[in-house]
């Protein structure tokens, strides 16, 4: 564990392979693909690409119970607390799917870093305000459009860094290739992106982007989870989902009729 923290920590990312097993990885992946064509149904195709969401499936840990395994599971858990020094929360948890022909250059696939409401380092070089675990349960490559990092790119802002919409190489930046069920921990201050995929099948991920948890997170997942669902998740997974002591951010009263579990702020 702590060769993995360092090696974030000084490079800004690491990969981790056998992060789950390839069972795992194929009901993931299944569920990953049911969820985004039940939207694709519910909301239509045009209108989730108009609003930057084609590709991505969200609130999953609401929705599929492999998704809420995984969570009780975390195998991150040891990495991203230490790096986070024990404060950890979930900004994102929601599948990712480049699409045939879909990916670098191809909007919503830009090069950009996570934490929209974060450009710039906190708290000086060291400190790390994130993590993004992205678990790929496809092998990924330059094929089917394996992530682009650019190492040393955390904390820039676009006027700083010489990153096109288009595959090019450039001053270390470089494609991942990872075996299905390896996951990449990065540094969300680092600038990515998925990569082009050039073959017949869409390349699936799961992405679990972790924060401080004084931080706002993208989602409110303690109101977006239901209250029966919730009943399924650890202590460890509650916590993530921002039903830990950080609750200040929490505005909503609990609402029995949407099933929502928010907390009260105090
Ligand atoms: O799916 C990928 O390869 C990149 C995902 C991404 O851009 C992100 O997690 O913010």
């Amino acid at each position: 564990m702590h060769d993995t923290s360092d090696f974030i920590r000084s490079q800004g990312y690491a990969v981790v392979e056998n992060f789950v097993s390839p069972e795992t990885c194929d009901r993931l992946r299944k569920a990953v693909l049911r969820l985004h064509s039940e939207d694709n149904d519910n909301y239509g195709k045009k209108f989730l690409y108009d609003i930057g969401q084609e590709g991505f499936v969200i609130n999953i840990g609401d929705r599929d119970p492999a998704f809420q395994e995984l969570l009780n599971d975390f195998p991150a858990a040891g990495v991203v607390e230490d790096l986070l020094d024990g404060e950890a929360a979930l900004y994102l948890f929601q599948g990712v799917i480049v699409p045939p022909g879909g990916g670098i250059g191809a909007y919503p696939w830009k090069w950009h870093c996570d934490l929209f409401h974060v450009t710039k380092m906190l708290g000086g070089e060291e400190f790390i305000p994130g993590v993004n675990v992205l678990l790929f349960v496809d092998h990924v490559d330059d094929r089917n459009g394996g992530t682009w990092l650019a190492p040393g790119s955390q904390g820039m802002d676009e006027s700083q860094i010489a990153i096109g919409d288009t595959a090019y190489q450039k001053e270390g930046e470089f494609q991942l290739v990872a075996p299905k069920g390896a996951a990449v921990f990065f540094n969300p201050l680092m600038w990515h992106c998925a990569g082009a995929n050039h073959t017949d099948q869409p390349r699936c991920a799961v992405k679990m982007l972790c924060v401080r948890d004084w931080m706002l997170p993208q989602m409110d997942y303690a109101q977006s989870i239901s209250d029966e669902v919730l009943q399924g998740y650890n202590d460890r997974a509650k916590k993530l989902l921002g039903h830990g002591p950080a609750i200040i951010r929490r505005s909503f009263d609990h609402d029995p009729e949407h099933k929502t579990s928010g907390v009260a702020a105090e």
